[in-house]
């Protein structure tokens, strides 16, 4: 789909910046997108995720994807917002958003957690966690992606708060986690496929990453997974690697992609986007647009498979 490579203009953007922008689209777009106020952080930034609908069919489909989890993931946040421009600006011109927009709503919350976020641009830029303050300790922040209820504390989280995976005092301990989760809970009937973003180092994983076990039909997501990355290697020739994340990765429990997948949400995943070291969180502005047409092939690959199923 190398005629639909487009070159948007999303820049590393400030909170302050995105906030803006999500004020903007929605002002610009009046039919098509609208603003759901989901919760707000610790230090009390609103958590908006924006809702892309075309057709005002009451049983439709959607999907989500959330970016912005860990702080120092820039250009997950930069995804999100690249999304959703495409989206906007391809629809009727690229036959395979078009199809996916015809037949799913999509949900986009950019940054999942603004607090972290914010603190990246302010003080110090290889932040991961938000900035939940802790009973027991002078150390800073929960992991979000490990706060949710997925064997949530066990081996791949930590109980330290001055470690970069706390877990947190309890499952959804976290305004941010809890706001996803409950968004979630109460939008399960429609929302079959959820998507989270990170960086980096390139990888296209899916539940279970809180087990070793397999996912009841891990043949479906490694399908879908190994195909978006056989997709990008075609069109960017670039690699990314793909599997469960207990597997691929390492064994992380309370993870989001485990969490919404028990839910029931049964085509859930986790994008690592570029790179796959050499600049790691710090990617240079001039990469972010190949890593966002990238990351987007692959999430119209696997949203085209889910929508037929
Ligand atoms: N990686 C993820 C992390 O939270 C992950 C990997 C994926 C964990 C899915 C749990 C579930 O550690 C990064 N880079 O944050
Ligand atoms: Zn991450």
């Amino acid at each position: 789909t190398a005629d639909t490579e487009v070159h948007l203009f999303v820049p590393a953007n400030s909170s302050e910046t995105i906030y803006h922008w999500i004020n903007k689209t929605q002002q610009d777009n009046p039919d098509t997108v609208t603003t759901i106020l989901i919760g707000s952080s610790y230090e009390k930034r609103p958590l908006y995720a924006l809702k892309l609908s075309l057709n005002n069919s009451t049983d439709k489909k959607a999907m989500w994807i959330d970016c912005g989890i860990h702080a120092r993931e820039w250009i997950a946040p930069a995804f999100c917002l690249w999304f959703v421009q495409y989206a906007l600006s391809f629809y009727k011109l690229n036959q395979e958003i078009t199809d996916i927009m015809d037949n799913m709503d999509v949900y986009i919350l950019p940054v999942m957690n603004p607090d972290g976020y914010h603190y990246t641009w302010a003080t110090n830029r290889m932040w991961r966690k938000n900035r939940s303050v802790s009973k027991k300790s002078k150390c800073i922040g929960v992991d979000l992606n490990r706060n949710f209820d997925a064997n949530w504390c066990t081996e791949g989280a930590s109980q330290d708060p001055c470690t970069e995976i706390y877990c947190g005092e309890f499952p959804e301990s976290e305004p941010e986690s809890q706001a996803v989760a409950n968004f979630l809970r109460s939008h399960k009937d429609s929302v079959q496929l959820y998507l989270s973003m990170h960086s980096y180092s390139q990888m296209l994983l899916f539940p279970y990453s809180c087990t070793l076990d397999e996912a009841e039909n891990h043949n479906d997501l490694l399908e879908m997974v190994q195909e978006a990355a056989q997709v990008i290697r075609r069109y960017y020739r670039n690699t990314y690697k793909f599997g469960s994340g207990s597997k691929t990765i390492y064994l992380a429990p309370g993870g989001s992609d485990d969490w919404a997948y028990n839910l029931g949400i049964k085509y859930s995943f986790t994008f690592e986007l570029q790179d796959r070291g050499r600049y790691g969180f710090l990617l240079p502005p001039s990469h972010i647009s190949r890593a966002c047409n990238e990351a987007l092939i692959a999430v119209k690959t696997i949203a085209l498979k889910a929508k037929e199923v």
